[in-house]
């Protein structure tokens, strides 16, 4: 039986555990089931966490759920047997985990030279966006990687897409999506100096304002430092445990530079909440919660922060119509893109675009 699916599976601590734990029917246990040492020790830390738990009924996943489904403790991941409970919970808490030297210096310095190559405009990649800063570009025409800020869609790199598809990657992502994963947005960000305008900061935002899948839970995004970032350059910023709270109304930030497009920020969230900056060293990796409202800061060097980042879904999840939601905003511009630039018809859904560029990188196509 599979590990996300069954609250029976004796070896799926998400849901057993959750069952022995929180509802205290401890006679469910068939004596002769032995509890790995880590699902010991993650019932020890979970009996031990300081606040009381919040009930969380089990996600609405890809099976009908059972009326009669114990309350669930662990939402957010699975049990592969890579993540340690101190490391499940942690996510499970904060909407984020920060795993170090995941990627090395070689497939970066490879991955810049795809970017690169990009930059000079040697290669020509089929449905990818060049996007540029708008205060660099509204100032001047600069060859090179000093007008690009960010690739977007790099599917059809092969170099580039090769991120996408590394083994120490996949293993994580199977705690957060499952066995079956699709690569379903990519970005290569290569965040400027910032021009005096503040316009490379990224407004605060949940990335889940742009997808028309879910369920939420079942997408998980990487995101690679592929050099040192920190508060100098503009690392990531995050407000950790927003992911348990829900999509939120984001809009373009009324900034008097001017804002990147389609960079949508959260239009009203707590200034007073908790804040976590990243600061990474080259190949550290976070992997994030697709609720987790996070930014990034302004970049005051003189340097190129570089980073590479996928969004991963189960292939299990499902398309959504965004019409009558607060993503509809983000559909509208999506779609006046997509037929400007790709001349194809303005009837297209914003969940169309998400078919035509998710690809399968583990497991199976099974509904994505
Ligand atoms: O790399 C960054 O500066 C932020 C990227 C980000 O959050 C995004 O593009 O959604």
């Amino acid at each position: 039986m599979c590990r996300r699916h069954s609250a029976l599976c004796p070896s799926h601590t998400r849901s057993l555990l959750s069952s022995v734990v929180f509802t205290g029917i401890t006679t469910e246990i068939q004596p002769d089931w032995k509890m790995s040492r880590a699902a010991e020790r993650l019932r020890l830390l979970i009996n031990h966490l300081d606040q009381p738990p919040a009930t969380i009924r089990a996600a609405p996943t890809f099976a009908p759920t059972l009326s009669s489904s114990p309350p669930q403790r662990l939402r957010y991941t699975d049990d592969t047997d890579l993540l340690t409970p101190e490391q499940r919970l942690s996510y499970e808490k904060n909407g984020f985990i920060l795993i170090k030297s995941l990627v090395s210096k070689e497939d970066i310095d490879m991955f810049r030279k795809a970017f690169e190559q990009v930059c000079r405009q040697e290669v020509k990649v089929p449905g990818m966006m060049v996007m540029r800063d708008v205060a660099i570009a509204k100032s001047e025409f600069v060859p090179d990687q000093k007008a690009v800020s960010k690739l977007q869609d790099f599917q059809e790199q092969p170099e580039l897409f090769r991120y996408c598809s590394l083994q120490q990657i996949l293993k994580y992502v199977e705690c957060f999506t499952g066995p079956n994963i699709m690569a379903m947005h990519t970005m290569l960000i290569n965040k400027p100096p910032d021009a005096g305008k503040k316009t490379s900061r990224h407004p605060m935002h949940q990335d889940l304002h742009y997808f028309p899948f879910r369920p939420a839970d079942r997408i998980v995004c990487s995101w690679t430092a592929m050099e040192k970032v920190d508060r100098q350059n503009g690392c990531l910023v995050v407000l950790p445990g927003t992911h348990t709270s829900t999509l939120q109304e984001h809009d373009y930030p009324e900034w008097e530079g001017g804002v990147n497009k389609m960079y949508h920020g959260v239009r009203d969230y707590d200034p007073k909440l908790p804040r976590v900056h990243l600061e990474m060293e080259q190949g550290d990796t976070v992997f994030f919660h697709p609720l987790l409202i996070h930014g990034s800061g302004m970049n005051q060097t003189r340097g190129f922060r570089k980073a590479i980042s996928c969004h991963y879904a189960s292939a299990d999840c499902y398309y959504i119509d965004v019409k009558g939601t607060t993503q509809e905003n983000i559909e509208k511009e999506v779609k006046e893109i997509a037929t400007r630039k790709y001349a194809v018809d303005d009837q297209i859904a914003l969940k169309d675009t998400w078919a035509f560029k998710g690809r399968l990188v583990q497991g199976e196509r099974t509904s994505l």
